[in-house]
């Protein structure tokens, strides 16, 4: 078996039973320098696996925290899998911990309660620099990984 931890997991061939999935990405406005970064490479990864553009649904909320409501929205209206994008600073964000806490539980109700994949491409980094290397800089891409995920997951569909 892979072993994640000790390689870099979108090198892994995705197996899809189709590609007519419907696929939302939303992603938070907030330091939108980097989330846009996140978006356009979770909709690469999306394309590369053969998902048709018309298939990708993108709705930009105002930030992190908005994107419990789109994504319990998009989960109703029948999407088969959500790719969840933001970006929390720790040291320009004085309620830290209330925000990212509120995002991850609230993703994972949905994801429990929709039933449905939902890839988790939230950074919750102490500075702005930690937050771009993990868009596409020395510490991968978080937001092709997202979208890698729950093209993994619908494997199984
Ligand atoms: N949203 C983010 O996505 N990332 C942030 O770093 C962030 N920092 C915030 C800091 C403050 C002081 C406030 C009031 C909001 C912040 N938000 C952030 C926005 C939040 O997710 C949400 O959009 C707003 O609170 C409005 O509901």
């Amino acid at each position: 078996m892979a072993d994640y931890a000790n390689q870099n997991f979108l090198s892994d061939k995705i197996n899809l039973p189709h590609t007519n999935f419907k696929i939302a990405i939303v992603t938070a406005m907030w330091n939108g320098e980097i989330t846009s970064r996140l978006k356009s490479g979770a909709i690469e990864t999306l394309a590369k696996s053969g998902i048709p553009f018309k298939n990708i649904t993108a709705w930009d909320v105002p930030g992190s925290y908005e994107l419990i409501y789109a994504a319990n929205k998009l989960a109703n209206e029948g999407m088969d899998a959500i790719i969840c994008i933001g970006v929390v600073i720790k040291g320009e964000t004085p309620h830290f911990n209330f925000i990212c806490d509120a995002v991850a539980n609230g993703i994972s109700q949905i994801t429990i309660e929709q039933n449905i994949p939902i890839g988790f491409g939230v950074l919750t980094t102490s500075n702005k620099q930690q937050a771009i290397e993990r868009a596409g800089g020395d510490h991968g891409h978080k937001g092709e990984e997202a979208a890698w995920t729950v093209l993994k997951l619908l494997e199984r569909q």
